[in-house]
């Protein structure tokens, strides 16, 4: 058996049940075996046995009150990955479906998209299975806040800046910085996300949606094509799909389809973002009430449906493994010619298989959403210099890193003899900084 295969049978056997790990790692596996060929001093200093080990893995309890009084209890995680080029930098998923396996599997890709970003921080994700829907604001709060009293102990700005993810944004981060500044008497950057009032940066919450489209705009530009004029779908409504659907619509895009997990809106003549943003960033509601507006708009109780419908581009922006091979092939056969992902994860290894083999423009998630990390590093500069950039500012700086992202992997695909395939040229470029950073410090 090859070095890749032994480790990942190892993975398999010590971490049994948790299938999205033991996925993320055999999709990274699959592509960085010719590496091991040319550099056998990674073989011998062990570091995919080391790469696949948590540096630390903290589970916890989280009690709080709810308001009828009853005590509640939720399972805390925080996984500190690897921190060989970096503070551990990832975000918190708050869903009732988070377990030790979604986490791992978020960290270890995180690893890879934050050395592609090509600041210096490393890989790490938390969360916990609250469900933030359908709870009060003092039942968010009291969440928050036990969920930091015991996590602040573990983070720090030079140690572990956990953000945003699924279910956690902007009055989360806030509710827990709130409680992490009581507890240490400290006022620093220990997340990102902040609101612009108390060190937040501008644009940090479009970043992942607006570097999404960047990195789709340069790979379609490259093969002659636009976004101007296209019909895209985009899945999820939530903050990379409502982002992405703003940066698509300036472009000239048309967003014919969005969804949330009870189903999806269709308008082939483009949907009204604003009225997307008013149901979901004001009033917290479903998708249906699209409908209230514009009773012309086909609403489908069933969100994975949302890839019978055509379409030019498909931005799957919701979570894991929302597209799977049968609805890679729908996509290809109704003439889907690019897929970027927003969410991580989210194409199975087979739905990525057809969309490489049709040569399908394919933009992986660990480069195509890493905007949004990209900018928490650049809010995490300025904290550490306490000043403020302004949007223009950080705008420019997420163009170019989308750019140098795409720049980068396409040259390492070219390298290994696999010219145009990103998923090659993202997990070798993103492991190879990492790996280097290993050698260099030593069996840690
Ligand atoms: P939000 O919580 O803002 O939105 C999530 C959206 O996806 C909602 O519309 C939600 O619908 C839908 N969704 C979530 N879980 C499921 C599910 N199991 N089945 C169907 N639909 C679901 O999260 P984000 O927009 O921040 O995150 C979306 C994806 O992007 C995630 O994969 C995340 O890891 C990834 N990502 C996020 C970054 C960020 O900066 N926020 C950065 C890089 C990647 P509903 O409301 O019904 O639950
Ligand atoms: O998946 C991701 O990259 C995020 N949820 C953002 C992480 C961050 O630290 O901004």
């Amino acid at each position: 058996m090859g070095y890749t295969q032994d480790v990942l049978s190892n993975v398999l056997e010590k971490n049994p049940g948790e299938l999205e790990f033991h996925q993320a790692v055999r999709e990274v596996f699959s592509s960085i075996e010719a590496v091991f060929e040319i550099y056998p001093e990674y073989e011998k200093a062990g570091i995919l046995e080391r790469l696949v080990e948590p540096e630390r893995q903290i589970i916890f309890r989280v009690p709080w009150m709810d308001d009828e009084g009853k005590i509640r209890v939720n399972r805390g995680y925080r996984i500190q990955f690897n921190s060989a080029i970096g503070p551990y930098k990832g975000g918190l998923r708050l869903h009732p479906s988070v377990n030790l396996g979604i986490i791992k599997f978020l960290g270890f890709e995180q690893i890879f998209k934050n050395s592609l970003t090509g600041f210096s921080i490393g890989g790490g994700k938390g969360g916990s299975d609250f469900d933030p829907k359908g709870k009060s604001d003092a039942e968010v709060m009291k969440f928050c806040q036990s969920f930091m009293t015991e996590l602040f102990r573990y983070i720090g700005p030079c140690t572990d800046v956990p953000a945003g993810d699924i279910g956690t944004g902007a009055r989360e981060i806030g509710y827990m910085f709130g409680q992490y500044k009581r507890l240490k008497n400290a006022f620093e950057g220990v997340l990102t996300g902040k609101s612009i009032e108390y060190g937040g940066s501008l644009l940090r919450k479009e970043a992942t949606g607006y570097g999404l489209v960047y990195f789709v705009n340069n790979m379609l530009e490259k093969k002659g094509k636009l976004i101007k004029g296209a019909k895209i779908v985009i899945s999820g409504s939530g903050n990379v799909a409502i982002y992405a659907h703003q940066k698509i619509k300036e472009l000239g895009g048309i967003v014919v389809a969005m969804s949330d997990s009870n189903g999806y809106i269709y308008d082939p003549e483009g949907l009204d973002l604003n009225e997307i943003k008013i149901i979901k960033e004001i009033d917290n509601k479903r998708i249906i009430e699209y409908k209230n507006k514009y009773p012309d708009a086909r609403y489908k109780e069933n969100s994975k449906e949302i890839w019978k419908i055509k379409c030019d581009i498909a931005l799957p922006c919701a979570t894991q493994n929302e597209i799977n091979s049968e609805d890679a092939e729908i996509l290809v056969n109704n003439g889907c010619y690019a897929v970027g992902e927003g969410a991580n994860m989210p194409c199975t290894p087979e739905a990525v298989k057809i969309f490489l083999e049709n040569k399908i423009l394919y933009a992986p998630g660990k480069a195509s959403n890493a905007g949004g990390v990209a900018v928490s590093a650049l809010e995490m500069c300025q904290n550490s210099t306490r000043t403020q950039w302004t949007a223009e500012e950080v705008d420019k700086k997420l163009k170019e890193i989308m750019s140098n992202i795409l720049k980068n992997i396409s040259m390492t695909a070219k390298e290994y003899g696999e010219e145009d395939n990103l998923v090659t040229g993202a997990n070798i470029a993103g492991f190879l900084k990492v790996a280097n950073a290993m050698l260099a410090q030593g069996v840690v």
